[in-house]
């Protein structure tokens, strides 16, 4: 078993390194089908623990009333310790989730810029003075909701975690982590780094379980005052359900069926750069992955001709390897799921251009590889067209005009992201604004910065993460007035 810097049978719960009272979890290296850490899960009772512990942390070590120039301190000693482990934390990453090391890397330097960019946004956070109608000075403030559940899914782990976790420790909340089961043991990691870089004890717990039991414990908890969650729909529609039992705010950040449209006078080489991208990278297992290319008809043939012989071209192999483009998916049993929506779609008339299938032999035995794939010959409302894949699948549509690109493009349950090609920036803008989508990249795709925020229209999420603003999802306002007038208030009548 390769060994990995994550210490023994422990979780983090509420400041203390304990074995999880849950189910065991086998971390699996999906490049080679290998166990490499074997670990318990958390519990319900783990759940209590972390919360009752965060709550009084937070109340207790000071940091809910820390001054924000104090808490920041902290958080950019975490975000500079992670840039320092980041060799590591992009390894133990690369072996739980099969992504390249590359692209590791870039999540954990990404992380630490999180970090480091939610401290400054605190220092320079600022409260309103609101304009005064009567004899009083009136005062927006900003506080914490206590403690703060974080559920985060297996395809980006350190990132998301940094993106829910530093805002809400910068608002001043305990926070209860709880990774995929696919992929805990960067979060793990992370927890070790927060606990290193002066974190008090007590205001991060990492809780690997399920999320049938242990997400549905954080949501539940009377002493959780906000969720921020990323992962499915059908997950993210069920956590706002119970949400609004507690009459408690959620962030919601879910799946996506991307758009990425390609106009006759876009950049070729461009555009086949940007739509490779868009869909291959991270092997498609991403939120924004650009999924439906649309493509003009005067340009379809050659321009699907080119991105089939170029997706035909491109390295698929372990993450390790530093020339791979396309890495193994999370698990065996999420690239046979893909497999299987493939083959439906083939059922369904699917023509497949390019891919389609599970490379076999040397290096890709006992790993859970599926080949980039190019599907055409089906219309935008079939169920490859509807459903998120979260794989290396692309689906090749051709449009007429704008008009009948547009109600195309968002006829889709879905509204996270879209990519446009084209030089012409008028026509850029006329998409950019028609098109229901969170984010729209012109002449560019997938590119991110957590100043720009980032949310989901229609099934693709509620709330915003990132940018400046994001500390201010982790916190509630409370209006202050205070009285300047010279007499008491007249309605009670006086001497
Ligand atoms: O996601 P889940 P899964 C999409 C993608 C993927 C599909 C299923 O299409 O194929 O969702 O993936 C926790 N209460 N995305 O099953 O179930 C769970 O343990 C509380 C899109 O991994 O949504 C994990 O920590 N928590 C996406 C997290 O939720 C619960 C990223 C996400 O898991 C829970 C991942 C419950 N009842 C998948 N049930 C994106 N948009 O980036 C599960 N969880």
């Amino acid at each position: 078993m390769r060994k990995v810097p994550l210490g023994a049978d422990e979780i983090f719960v509420g400041g203390r390194w304990e074995r999880g009272g849950g189910e065991p979890i086998e971390a699996v290296d999906p490049a080679t089908g290998r166990v490499f850490h074997r670990f318990h899960g958390a519990s319900v009772d783990d759940v209590e623990n972390a919360v009752t512990r965060g709550r009084a942390a937070a109340d207790d070590s000071g940091w809910r009333d820390a001054l924000p120039h104090e808490r920041a301190a902290v958080l950019r000693a975490i975000g500079d310790a992670i840039a320092a482990t980041a060799e590591e934390i992009s390894a133990v990453q690369t072996t739980d989730t099969g992504k390249t090391l590359a692209e590791t890397r870039a999540l954990a330097l990404s992380a630490a810029g999180t970090f480091r960019f939610m401290a400054a946004a605190l220092e320079t956070m600022e409260e309103a003075v609101t304009p005064s109608r009567g004899p009083y000075l009136t005062m927006t403030a900003h506080e914490p909701y206590g403690v703060v559940g974080a559920i985060t899914p297996w395809n980006s782990p350190i990132a998301s975690d940094a993106q829910k976790a530093a805002p809400a420790l910068a608002a001043g909340n305990a926070v209860v982590l709880k990774p995929s089961v696919w992929a805990p043991c960067v979060s793990l990691l992370l927890a070790r780094v927060c606990e290193r870089a002066g974190l008090p004890a007590g205001l991060l717990s990492v809780l690997p379980g399920s999320g049938r039991v242990v997400g549905d414990a954080i949501v539940r908890h009377p002493l959780v005052g906000k969720v921020s969650f990323t992962g499915g729909t059908a997950t993210g529609r069920a956590i706002g359900r119970l949400a609004a039992d507690k009459i408690m705010p959620v962030t919601l950040e879910l799946g996506g069926k991307s758009p990425t449209i390609v106009f006759p006078d876009a950049d070729v080489e461009r555009a086949i750069a940007g739509v490779l991208f868009g869909i291959f990278s991270s092997t498609g297992q991403s939120c924004v992955a650009g999924s439906r290319v649309f493509v003009h008809e005067s340009v379809y043939q050659d321009f699907v001709g080119t991105l089939v012989s170029r997706t035909r071209r491109l390295r698929v192999g372990p993450g390790t390897d530093p020339s791979t483009q396309v890495a193994p998916l999370v698990t065996g049993e999420h690239r046979d799921r893909v497999a299987r929506m493939v083959e439906a779609a083939v059922t369904e008339g699917a023509r497949v251009l390019c891919g389609g299938s599970i490379p076999l032999g040397g290096v890709y035995d006992g790993g859970a590889y599926y080949l980039p794939t190019v599907l055409a010959g089906v219309s935008n409302d079939a169920p490859i067209c509807r459903e998120e894949i979260f794989g290396p699948v692309a689906v090749v549509l051709p449009f007429a005009d704008e008009a009948d690109l547009v109600r195309q493009a968002n006829d889709n349950d879905y509204g996270l992201a879209c990519g446009i090609w084209t030089r012409d920036y008028r026509r850029a803008y006329r998409i950019a604004r028609a098109i229901d989508a969170g984010t729209v990249w012109i002449n560019t795709y997938k590119q991110f910065s957590i100043s720009t925020p980032f949310s989901g229209h229609k099934a693709s999420g509620l709330g915003t993460e990132k940018g400046r603003e994001g500390i201010k999802s982790y916190m509630r306002q409370k209006s202050l007035y205070w009285d300047l007038g010279d007499h008491p208030l007249p309605w009670a009548g006086g001497q």
